[in-house]
């Protein structure tokens, strides 16, 4: 019976991380040790391109809880000025735009900023070759302040945009 229990248990386990399609998701605890009903998967930043000084960087937020959040600024010791930006189509150009309202993520879904669609500018600001992590700081309105440590994407192959390009 104990032995079924366990089983039963472990299954049903199973069937919740499926649920939030495969990846491993572990709730966030805020600045205030609070544990939240969000997870912040991935994040990752990539360096400035030589002779630039704008990072990008992002990350996945997935929403357990039963009603929606929003993020509303992300900070980072590395810059004075973290801004989240969106593509916008203007008469057919793709153009980058600060979001000033921040980024819904309703009950359930998960949100992803990545390279060209929502992603994070990281303005003047420099990485060394030899920092791994950095860290993000994530507001969001009711789960509070959750900081993140980002991968340093030096090989440039997170899941990243050319910023050349891009008016940055
Ligand atoms: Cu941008």
């Amino acid at each position: 019976m104990f032995t079924k229990r366990l089983f039963m248990t472990a299954l049903t386990a199973t069937v919740i991380l499926s649920a939030c399609s495969g990846m491993h998701h572990e709730m966030a605890v805020n600045e205030t040790g609070e544990k939240t009903d969000l997870a912040v998967m991935n994040p990752f930043i990539l360096p400035p391109l030589p002779g630039r000084d704008t990072a990008l960087a992002g990350f996945e937020v997935h929403n357990m809880g039963k009603s929606s959040d929003r993020l509303i600024a992300i900070s980072s010791p590395i810059s004075q000025r973290v801004e989240i930006h969106t593509h916008l189509d203007e008469d057919g150009v793709m153009k980058m735009r600060q979001v000033k309202d921040g980024l819904e993520i309703k009950a359930g879904e998960t949100i992803a900023l990545k390279r060209g669609g929502d992603h994070v500018m990281v303005f003047k600001t420099a990485i060394s070759e030899t920092t791994a992590t950095v860290p993000l700081t994530l507001t969001f309105e009711k789960s509070g302040r959750i900081t993140v440590a980002a991968t340093v994407a030096h090989d440039g192959q997170a899941p990243a945009m050319d910023h050349s390009k891009m008016g940055h």
